[in-house]
């Protein structure tokens, strides 16, 4: 009689899998060197730009496991889809949210279920070994352990593919002390398809496999405080947190299994939520539902922000009311944004708006932008004036 042994390395995965992780796979703790030398270029090339953070020394921690365990012999790469229903249709009033965002925080959940993987891992493997998780929270390169561990390949808008699942997966790693037969790594690549580089609407994929941190949808709507930039405005369409149209463009996407776990599935409302309800939000209504949602991450004063470009973009002068009232609010950054919604607007009635407006306003960035809004709408006027003259 033989007496087949389950392999330490299946017991894993299989722990990982009776936890709700969809892809496991595990590399060993090496360095990341391509990843680290891309990184700096990355950094050298100005497109990290807006992270004070992403430092070169904070890039060499993020691709060397060794500096992050004492000891660590190997990474075990964990996705898991997020991947549930379609988003809801929406009227001028509604706004666009990423994928990842419509559930609970994903750092939360994972970090959970990433303990109790750990717990497991010790009683797995009869050793009182050493770990550390990371779940997008730390100096850690979560896509450079998932591609080298055969988790995913990496897609020429940098998100890592996967082969069941898509890229709509959240990485996480466990680092151990504990020796793993390290997996391969996937032999796919994106072949000739370029569909995410010519979708990306505001040309943030400057070349394949690198980002303009400062032109993506997801930095300026998530990471950036302040003003966004005029000339991108327009180009955001109604994003209001995150931005999804290089993963929805993308083929293997359009065969993605769903995701397994209740905590990612959509909130009411959460893919495409009401615009003119936030800007009358207040901090503790704010607080209230957005709680444990990845959204709090943008703060009140940011989704208001981003509130407003998406009313101008989507043009629609039953706005006018709400705009005119985040005219009023306190931060000047809203105020900015308010106006030039207005002016994308047009019309004699936001013009009254601005003007009325330009009269009380103090600071001068806002005063810059309702005078910038009452010089486009007034040159409009005036062109659709003089062609019904002619
Ligand atoms: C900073 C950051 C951002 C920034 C910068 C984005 C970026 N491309 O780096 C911003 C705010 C824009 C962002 C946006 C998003 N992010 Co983000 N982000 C991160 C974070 C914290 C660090 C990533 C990083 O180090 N970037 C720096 C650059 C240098 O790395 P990179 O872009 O991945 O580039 C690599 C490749 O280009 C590769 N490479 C270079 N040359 C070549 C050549 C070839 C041939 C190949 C194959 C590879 C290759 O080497 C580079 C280094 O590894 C990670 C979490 C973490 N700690 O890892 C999450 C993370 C990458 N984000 C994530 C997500 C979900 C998103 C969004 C989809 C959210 C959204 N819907 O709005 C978007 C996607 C935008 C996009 N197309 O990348 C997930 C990605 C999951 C996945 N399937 O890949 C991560 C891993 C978080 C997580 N733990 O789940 N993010
Ligand atoms: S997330 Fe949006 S803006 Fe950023 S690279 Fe992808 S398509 Fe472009
Ligand atoms: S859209 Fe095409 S090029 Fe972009 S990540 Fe997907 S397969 Fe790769």
């Amino acid at each position: 009689m033989s007496l087949s042994k389950v392999s330490l390395e299946d017991q894993v995965r299989e722990c990982a899998f009776s936890l709700g992780f969809d892809l496991v796979g595990i590399t060993d703790s090496g360095p990341f060197e391509g990843d680290e030398k891309a990184a700096i270029k990355r950094i050298n090339d100005g497109h990290m730009e807006g992270y004070p953070w992403y430092t070169k020394e904070r890039v060499r921690k993020m691709n060397r496991p060794q500096l992050l365990l004492d000891n660590a012999r190997s990474v075990i790469s964990l996705a898991t889809s997020y991947l549930t229903t379609e988003p809801d249709t929406g009227t001028f009033k509604n706004g666009r949210v990423a994928r990842y965002a419509w559930g609970d925080d994903y750092h939360k959940v994972l970090k959970s279920k990433l303990k109790d993987f750990c717990v497991k891992l010790k009683e797995i493997s009869g050793r009182d070994i050493n770990t550390r998780v990371f779940v997008d929270d730390g100096p850690m390169n979560d896509r450079a352990a998932a591609r080298r561990s055969g988790v995913g390949w990496f897609g020429k808008n940098t998100n890592i593919l996967t082969p069941t699942h898509g890229s709509w997966v959240f990485l996480s790693q466990v680092i151990t002390d504990l020796y793993l037969k390290p997996d391969s790594p996937l032999k796919k690549t994106c072949g000739n398809c370029v569909k995410c580089i010519d979708d990306c609407p505001t040309g943030a994929i400057v070349a394949p496999y690198v980002i303009d941190n400062e032109k993506c949808i997801s930095y300026l709507t998530i990471e950036l405080r302040g003003v966004i930039p005029r000339k991108l405005r327009t180009l955001m369409g109604d994003w209001i947190f995150g931005c999804d149209i290089c993963q929805d463009v993308c083929p293997v996407n359009k065969k993605a299994s769903q995701g397994n776990l209740d905590a990612f599935h959509q909130r009411p409302g959460f893919s495409t939520p009401d615009l003119v309800e936030i800007l009358n939000m207040d901090q503790a209504e704010f607080s209230t539902k957005y709680k444990d949602s990845p959204i709090k991450r943008a703060k009140l004063v940011g989704l208001k922000r981003n509130a407003c470009v998406a009313l101008g973009n989507n043009g629609d002068p039953n706005a006018i009311t709400a705009l005119s009232t985040a005219l009023k609010t306190t931060e000047n950054v809203v105020r900015i944004h308010a106006a030039w919604a207005l002016g994308m607007i047009g019309g004699k009635n936001s013009l009254e708006v601005l003007e009325e407006a330009l009269l009380s306003e103090e600071d001068q960035d806002t005063i810059d932008e309702i005078q910038m809004s009452i010089g486009e709408i007034g040159i409009r006027i005036s062109g659709k004036e003089s062609k019904n003259v002619g």
